[in-house]
């Protein structure tokens, strides 16, 4: 787990809404920052080394080396410390793909999912267009994390965002559901939810369910 222990309280109503506080130090460290985690990215039962490299202090670039040849593709890099990559497999089908911090705020955690194309090498997984971002950590007056499950129709991951409201000293917020195919994702369905206190399990969800 990552999770960072520092309050930052009223300041962040919700993940991306502009109050995220980046890696003050960012630009004082070295440039040459490297992660290497083992994932069978392409399916075909042995792992292949995974490697994430900051190279400069917005960019990222992410590599795994085939047998036939590293490919790699780059991301933005919004934090100060390079954390290790986490290799899931969201969609079940053997094949790795590989979350990746492009942004840590004072309490949030925005991770996007990189995964191979034997056509293309590396890809963002998309959403509407975009890279699909989700989110962990929350601080004091938010939770936001994510898991794996099958709720029935097959594999999914399941979201949480959730706000704190001091008035009734419980939480209100949203939980998605999202379908993988091909190199992008979809909401399948998400569910309001009010009051809820926060032990409860639909806030605490368990990254280590992504697990291969
Ligand atoms: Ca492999
Ligand atoms: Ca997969």
């Amino acid at each position: 787990m990552h999770r960072r222990g520092k309050l930052c309280l009223g300041t962040v109503a919700a993940a991306g809404a502009g109050a995220l506080v980046f890696g003050q130090a960012a630009a004082a460290q070295p440039a040459a920052d490297k992660q290497v985690v083992h994932a069978d990215v392409d399916g075909d039962g042995s792992t292949e080394p995974v490697t994430v490299r900051k190279v400069d202090d917005a960019t990222q670039v992410i590599r795994f080396v085939l047998p036939r040849g590293p490919v790699e593709t780059t991301a933005p890099a919004n934090y100060s410390v390079l954390q290790p990559p986490r290799v899931t497999d969201v969609n079940r089908d053997g094949a790795a793909e590989i979350a990746v911090i492009t942004t840590a705020g004072a309490n949030t955690d925005h991770f996007q999912l990189f995964k191979h194309d034997p056509a293309i090498g590396v890809v963002a997984v998309q959403s509407g267009g975009q890279p699909f971002t989700f989110h962990e950590g929350g601080g004091a007056t938010a939770r936001l994390g994510y898991q794996c499950e099958d709720p029935g129709k097959g594999p999914m991951l399941r979201t949480v965002r959730a706000q704190y409201d001091s008035s009734t000293g419980k939480f209100d917020g949203t939980t998605s559901w999202w379908v993988f195919s091909g190199n992008s994702t979809g909401e399948w369905t998400k569910a309001p939810f009010q009051d809820l206190p926060g032990d409860d399990p639909a806030l605490n969800l368990d990254p280590g369910t992504c697990a291969p």
